[in-house]
């Protein structure tokens, strides 16, 4: 089963969420992704998350856009840690989308990312770092990566 699910509200949303997908096959960490979307498909949603836990998930990464509802009600619907990642969005640059995951109230937790492609890599790993907690070799492929991005950066700046 694989530990992590990557889950969206759209098709739409794949460009962005793909970026997650990019990191947790560098680091080694299995998933799936799912289009689940709050408002369309309010029963998959539901069933989603009600066998999170049984089916053996660890963390879910919810991406969405503008009335983005999907991580917080995936977060109450199940135990498992979710990591949100506001979709950016043509009308609102995805401030919406930012907004509507980022103020849970008391009780129901989402770790909300940065806005589009940089949250969702980030998203990536910060479900590796929670994975890491309880597996010493991905916490070593996660430490390999992060000195590899480290020694990537130049000391001094050039002409481009
Ligand atoms: C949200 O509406 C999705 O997460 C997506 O970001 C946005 C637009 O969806 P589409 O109209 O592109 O399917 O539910």
């Amino acid at each position: 089963m694989p530990e992590v699910g990557i889950i969206m509200g759209s098709q739409s949303d794949w460009a962005t969420m793909r970026e997650a997908a990019v990191i947790l096959d560098e680091l080694g960490v299995s998933y799936e992704t799912k289009i689940v979307s709050a408002h369309r498909t309010p029963d998959r949603l539901w069933d989603y998350g009600k066998t999170a836990v049984a089916r053996g998930l660890k963390v879910i990464i919810a991406g969405a856009g503008g009335a983005a509802h999907l991580p917080g009600m995936m977060a109450s619907k199940t135990r498992v840690p979710v990591i949100g990642v506001p979709v950016q969005t043509k009308a609102l640059s995805g401030v919406d989308s930012l907004y509507s995951i980022l103020q849970m109230p008391k009780g129901f937790p989402v770790a909300t990312m940065a806005i589009g492609a940089a949250g969702a890599a980030n998203a990536g790993l910060m479900a590796a770092g929670i994975l890491a907690v309880s597996d010493a070799a991905l916490g070593e492929r996660l430490d390999a990566w992060r000195a590899a991005l480290s020694a990537s950066i130049p000391e001094e700046p050039k002409d481009e």
